[in-house]
């Protein structure tokens, strides 16, 4: 919107280098490689162009105050991403004024470093980062602050040097789920009686933030009170990786009795390949399985105890990014950090509650109710 001139400049420009016409439209889809990333980029210009036809001037006043937001989401490896990339569609919606382009990166950092020089090219008036791993951002972060444009980081957090690289971040706080996971597997073992714990942790993308904080909650548990780690390994936040890593901790160790998983469709894979070698799941079965996230799927396992504790993390960031921006186009200050709550779900009532650097922090119980009001 502001930097309009600038855009028609940056779009002849395109023009020239590309042979394509015309700026701004959307790139569903990334490309793995940087060569078709331009291309498609070039496609879709012209895509746009077809669309917003005139000269200059005209499409500054058909513009009507739109705000043009570029948004590089990590993929779809799970349903939480999914709820995830539609809140933020839903929001970012052109009945609500804004142009909208989604980038789907397939989990992997150049495909998202290559959007977001695709959006600084666009000269999109804001552009919003769930960065899939946390360091590896400063160049194309310094571009885009070069550029003029605010960033807006997502859900996972960037490593960075330099903080005024990105103008605030909206998320929430694995570290703080993972303690809360750790205190209640405390309080369920001592009601239970179980003595020894055999935890496989199969962990998130490696480096990601939702991974070092879960990691970090469960080692610190496990060296408080003498738990046995025995495993730990990737299970990429996806229900396929989830089974497989599980299926070949299973032919390896045979004493594990707690997996956690990283989020919910881990613990889907988990549980699938637990069940298949013949074992079981639950209160009285042989692993307890803990994960994060709480999606209607995960709570519905919660109900049936195949899940033992699920901690939540609220996926639904659309209209948080957005009062963020509304208020930076208002010219207001915002914070630079803005954590997001998330409860704590259980199967039965045998911990009522858990307590972390002095907060208590209740547990609900979860119930078809629960589950009725949860719609991701
Ligand atoms: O828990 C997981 C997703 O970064 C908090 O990423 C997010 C995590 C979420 O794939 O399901």
């Amino acid at each position: 919107m502001k930097r309009k001139l600038l855009a028609a400049f940056l779009c002849a420009a395109m023009v020239v280098t590309m042979g394509a016409a015309g700026c701004g439209g959307s790139s569903n889809e990334a490309s793995t490689d940087d060569t078709a990333a331009e291309e498609s980029a070039a496609e879709d210009t012209t895509d746009a162009a077809e669309e917003e036809s005139g000269d200059d001037a005209a499409a500054e006043e058909s513009d009507g105050g739109v705000i043009t937001v570029g948004f590089s989401q990590v993929g779809a490896e799970s349903d939480w991403r999914t709820a995830n990339s539609e809140s933020m569609k839903n929001t970012f919606s052109e009945e609500n004024g804004y142009k909208f382009i989604f980038d789907d990166a397939q989990q992997k950092q150049e495909n998202q470093i290559t959007a977001i020089r695709n959006f600084v090219q666009q000269d999109v008036d804001y552009i919003l980062l769930a960065p899939v791993t946390e360091t590896g951002w400063d160049t194309v972060l310094q571009e885009a602050k070069d550029a003029g444009i605010p960033v807006i980081i997502v859900d996972r957090m960037v490593d960075v040097s330099d903080d005024s690289l990105y103008t605030a971040w909206v998320g929430t706080n694995p570290l703080l789920e993972g303690r809360k996971a750790g205190e209640w597997l405390k309080a369920y073992a001592e009601a239970h009686n179980i003595e020894e714990l055999n935890i496989a942790d199969i962990q998130g993308t490696i480096g990601s933030t939702a991974q070092i904080g879960r990691t970090q909650g469960l080692e610190e548990a496990a060296e408080k009170y003498g738990w046995n780690i025995v495993v730990q390994q990737t299970g990429e936040f996806t229900q396929a990786k989830g089974q497989e890593v599980m299926e070949s901790i299973l032919k390896q160790y045979d004493n594990i009795n707690v997996v956690y998983c990283e989020n919910d469709n881990e613990a889907f894979g988990a549980i699938d390949a637990i069940e298949a070698s013949g074992k079981t799941v639950g209160p009285d079965g042989d692993m307890l399985v803990i994960s994060f996230d709480s999606t209607n799927a995960g709570l519905t396992d919660v109900l049936s105890g195949k899940i033992i504790c699920d901690v939540e993390c609220n996926p639904l960031h659309g209209p948080r990014a957005e009062e963020l921006i509304k208020k930076l186009e208002a010219g207001e200050e915002i914070e630079k950090e803005n954590y997001v709550d998330g409860e704590i779900f259980a199967h039965g009532t045998d911990v009522e509650s858990v307590t972390i650097e002095g907060t208590e922090y209740p547990v609900t119980e979860v119930t078809e109710d629960v589950i009725a009001e949860r719609a991701y």
